[in-house]
């Protein structure tokens, strides 16, 4: 029996999962050649365009491996009746994760102090600066969505005070709501971006949360980068209007602006916050079951639901 075409656009991860996949799928990788496909495994940060959309009449199911779906044309998908799925859940503990590791990075000085030590400062005598107490701060979520709810219960589990802006606040929440970034980012000293990417939350961390962090706070990002305002930020970071920051992704990825690569007390990473071994199986299995699902005229089992 000949195995569905399927095109891919995003790598599988561990092996055991690309493997999966071109056992069970003829595997497309240039869109050229792709026209008759039914099915796209794409990537959250890799998405499919309108135009990339539209070279594919008989498409019916967008699979994400990931939660972002910023990245696709889900306008022309929902027009054209063609499904989207995506990886929830699974994906939480692992980019609440990053987050807190990159907040530790910058609260503590890891990532500065790994330099100093391997270019001999320290065994020349050199002294890093003092680091911030980060457990010891008020954490302020912005998006509370799977991931900043799982942040928050991480950083409420270990003695944090935890402040939450959202669309809509949350009955029942354990946290306390905060009805924008402004008025969070003044109450909190860890200011953690989780928000969905997209025209909704553009710029939504500007100059203005900025100086409302203040002298003393950290800005967090495993969102999307453009949810942060990264001129405001390098100008915040140059300045000391804010104390440091933890970025996992960027506006124009996989290019950092020099601001940022320059800008002191910075950690940066290269969009890993998902990047796990247990996180990464998980979210292939789901998203190659949802392939499957569609190929066997099951219900899909994660639809994105706008
Ligand atoms: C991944 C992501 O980098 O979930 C998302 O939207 O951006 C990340 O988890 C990506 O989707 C990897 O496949």
């Amino acid at each position: 029996m000949s195995r569905p075409r399927l095109l891919v656009l995003a790598r599988l991860q561990p092996q055991d999962m690309a493997d999966r996949l071109a056992s069970d799928y003829e595997v497309v990788t240039d869109i050229a050649q792709a026209g008759d496909v039914q099915a796209v495994l794409t990537a959250g940060n890799v998405g499919l365009t309108a135009e990339q959309m539209s070279a594919l009449p008989d498409l019916r199911l967008i699979a994400v491996n990931g939660v972002g779906v910023d990245a696709v044309d889900l306008k022309q998908a929902s027009e054209r009746g063609i499904a989207v799925t995506t990886t929830p859940d699974v994906l939480s503990l692992a980019v609440a994760e990053m987050a807190l590791g990159l907040a530790l990075a910058a609260g503590r000085r890891i990532a500065e102090g790994d330099r100093f030590l391997r270019a001999g400062n320290w065994a020349a005598g050199g002294k890093l600066g003092l680091g911030m107490s980060v457990l010891e701060r008020r954490a302020g979520i912005l998006g509370y969505g799977r991931i900043g709810r799982r942040l928050a219960d991480l950083l409420r589990g270990m003695g944090m005070q935890v402040l939450y802006t959202a669309r809509q606040e949350k009955p029942g929440s354990p946290d306390e709501f905060r009805p924008d970034a402004v008025a969070l980012a003044r109450d909190c000293d860890l200011l953690f971006v989780t928000a969905a990417g997209g025209a909704d939350t553009r710029g939504l961390v500007g100059a203005a949360a900025l100086n409302a962090l203040g002298s003393g706070g950290i800005l967090v990002n495993v969102a999307r980068g453009p949810v942060v305002d990264a001129a405001a930020l390098a100008h915040a970071l140059q300045t000391g209007a804010v104390a440091g920051a933890g970025l996992d992704v960027f506006d124009d990825e996989p290019n950092v602006p020099q601001s940022l690569l320059k800008a002191p007390n910075c950690v940066l990473t290269p969009h890993i916050g998902s990047a796990t071994v247990e996180a990464r199986r998980a979210m292939s299995r789901l998203v190659l079951d949802n392939i499957d699902a569609h190929f066997a005229g099951r219900p899909l089992l994660t639809p994105y639901e706008a």
